[in-house]
């Protein structure tokens, strides 16, 4: 790559970065208001926490080359849509399609893509939902539709998916095939809970409701 290029991408990141930024702060904005809605309105919110990042330029360009793609500003634009990225982490499983089901419906956020990885679990073991939501920014020339990737998980799957990355990644010693075996061994049993927790909690709701009378009878 000559200079001239390198100062081209390093202009257009500045841009790249304002824009998805701004991108990631409505989606987020969003999420936490529904998040505040549930807590508000319901005694309890389908999601437990959430965080988000933007994606390193390092990573961009990893992914980019990887892909076989020259590295350029129009082909972020074109072919890396996790440069914005949310990850719901939810209480149980039925949260997860609760919240997919609300973001599929409302208008403002177009679902453009979905990848559902805990019906069909990656070779590793990892299980999420993935969605990516076009979000409506408004800027100066008017208003711009920007991909963000939605990645919702069950507690549960998130602690898998983080120690599964710190010891692939991080970990100082060498990763074995015995190693990935025994991680898909533990991505299973940790579905087993997420299933089992459901179902305590679907019990428990079920003889809560058993004991509390209907608001409409109620008033009887
Ligand atoms: P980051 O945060 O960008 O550094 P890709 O796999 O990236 O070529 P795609 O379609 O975007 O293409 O991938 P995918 O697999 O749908 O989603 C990628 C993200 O999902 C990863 O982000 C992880 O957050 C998560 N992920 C996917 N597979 C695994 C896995 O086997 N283990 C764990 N722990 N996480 C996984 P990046 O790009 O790695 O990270």
């Amino acid at each position: 790559s000559t200079p001239q290029k390198e100062t081209e991408l390093a202009q257009g990141m500045v841009r790249v970065n304002h824009l998805y930024r701004s991108a990631l702060k409505i989606a987020v904005a969003q999420m936490e208001i529904l998040d505040e809605e549930f807590a508000t309105l319901n005694d309890r919110s389908p999601i437990h926490h959430i965080e988000y990042r933007i994606k390193t330029l390092d990573s961009i360009v990893e992914k980019l080359q990887r892909r076989g793609h020259e590295v350029t500003i129009d082909n972020i634009y074109a072919y890396v849509q996790d440069v914005a990225g949310i990850r719901i982490i939810c209480n149980y499983l039925d949260d997860i399609y609760y919240l997919r089901s609300l973001l599929t419906r409302n208008e403002s956020f177009r679902v453009i893509q979905e990848v559902d990885y805990i019906k069909t679990p990656k070779p590793s073991g990892y299980r999420s939902l993935h969605l990516i939501v076009e979000v409506p920014i408004v800027i100066s020339e008017g208003t711009l539709h920007l991909p963000v990737e939605i990645q919702l998980r069950t507690i549960a799957m998130d602690m898998w998916a983080s120690l599964e990355h710190e010891l692939r990644y991080k970990s100082s010693r060498a990763f074995s095939d015995a190693d990935a075996k025994r991680l898909r061994l533990c991505s299973e049993a940790v579905f087993e809970v997420d299933r089992e927790m459901q179902n305590i909690y679907k019990g428990k709701q079920a003889e809560y409701e058993e004991q509390e009378p209907a608001g409409e009878d109620a008033k009887e």
